[in-house]
């Protein structure tokens, strides 16, 4: 039993310390350790077949459970107010062990049109192969998703603040309009992370994440976790994820422990240096237009008010002379790393519709608002001074 569950009764920032952390620790540890084995003993037949049978709790095989993964599980359906989470391998196993368990052959699925490229390119290109088809619409306006709706819809899936667009999607809105066609609502977020907004709290089913971003937050460790609100749609999902065997490893699972702890104090200071550098690119003479939810302007401001305590640290812009000035930026940026991902300590830029979303066709891309011309920045912890200094001096490079 971990000390997770008493940590429900925690406020935010201390759960996220608490969270996952064993109540009963071997030698006074105060790290989960990492326990590496595949397997783990029976003290006699009786308890292995107690086990397999459900009749008594207790590891068996990691593929099904381990007890450093199963903290960090503890930690994430703590901090998403959920009633249980798993962890997964990646992101993308996250995502496709909820689309395998939920969706059969006929089944219809409504998306937020912008979501992250292999999230749409999986959707679009693979389960077809299934007979399962998808309809991807711009879920920020809530009359699309009415319309989107089938009799065979099974899934309303949501990503917000999307990627890379930071589009905003009300859940709690969405949410009903799902409930009243009984049709599960599965939200995204991976770009705001617990610590800025609980779907489930809002009335999600379930919550997905890339733990490879903000909760793990160090760019050395890939991971995914599924949350969800009842114990119905747990089994379910423990089910196939069982089966299919996207699990995470121990090892992964003690990291991600490791980065989540610091979750709260990293996100205050990445997104206090996002909004003054959305204000400092807002004001610059070379670029062309900025997107960030904390900026008065941002056409769905007040819903990220109302449904997040915070606007992330994660915004995109464009530049004079569109794609080719944001390739000088790109190339002339020092301190800031020319990279994919996000949500680490360090600031990333890249360029989603040549590098993240490259896969979905170009005519989707546009519908979603990828533009040519968007460059992606994922802002980190450093020195706002020089944060400023290095976006400065690349932006200057572009030709007047
Ligand atoms: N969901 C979102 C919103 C993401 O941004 C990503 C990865 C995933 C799911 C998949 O997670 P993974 O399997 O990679 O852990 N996003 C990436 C990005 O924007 N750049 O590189 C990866």
């Amino acid at each position: 039993m971990s000390k997770g569950r008493k940590s429900r009764e925690l406020k935010k920032a201390s759960q996220i310390i608490h969270s996952g952390q064993f109540g009963d620790p071997i030698f006074g540890e105060v790290s989960v350790p990492i326990f590496q084995s595949s397997t783990f003993a029976f003290p006699s037949a009786q308890e292995g077949a107690d086990r397999f049978g459900g009749r008594k709790s207790g590891y068996i095989y990691t593929r099904l459970s381990n007890p450093t993964t199963r903290a960090l599980e503890d930690s994430l359906a703590t901090l998403e107010r959920g009633f249980g989470a798993m962890a997964t391998a990646t992101g993308m196993a996250a995502i496709n062990t909820v689309f395998l368990a939920l969706l059969d052959q006929g089944s219809h699925v409504v998306s937020t049109d912008c979501v992250y490229g292999a999230t749409r390119v999986v959707l679009q290109s693979e389960y077809t192969r299934f007979g399962v088809r998808t309809t991807f619409v711009d879920t920020t306006d809530l009359t699309n998703i009415e319309r989107a709706i089938e009799p065979s819809t099974r899934l309303l899936f949501i990503e917000t603040p999307t990627n890379p667009t930071m589009k905003i999607t009300d859940i709690r809105e969405s949410a009903a309009i799902a409930h009243r066609h009984g049709i599960p609502v599965m939200v995204d977020n991976t770009f705001a992370s617990p610590y800025l907004q609980r779907p489930l709290e809002l009335g999600a089913d379930i919550v997905v994440h890339s733990l490879t971003k903000f909760l793990n937050g160090h760019s050395d460790v890939v991971g995914g976790g599924i949350v969800t609100a009842r114990e119905d749609l747990f089994k379910r999902i423990r089910r196939i994820l069982n089966v299919f065997g996207s699990t995470m490893d121990p090892h992964q699972a003690w990291l991600i422990l490791r980065g989540i702890k610091t979750l709260a104090l990293r996100l205050e200071k990445a997104q206090e240096n996002a909004m003054r550098l959305a204000e400092f690119l807002n004001r610059h003479p070379k670029v062309t237009w900025v997107t960030y939810p904390g900026l008065p302007h941002h056409p769905q401001h007040d819903t990220a008010r109302k449904q997040m305590d915070g606007f992330g640290s994660m915004l995109c812009f464009g530049v004079r002379n569109g794609l080719a000035g944001g390739v000088v930026v790109m190339d002339s940026v020092g301190l800031i790393t020319l990279a994919v991902s996000l949500g680490g300590i360090e600031t990333l830029i890249e360029h989603p519709a040549s590098m993240t979303h490259t896969s979905v066709p170009v005519a989707e891309r546009e519908e979603a608002g990828i533009s040519d011309d968007l460059v992606r920045l994922s802002v980190g912890c450093e020195d706002f001074e020089d944060l400023r200094e290095d976006l400065d001096q690349a932006l200057n490079r572009i030709p007047d």
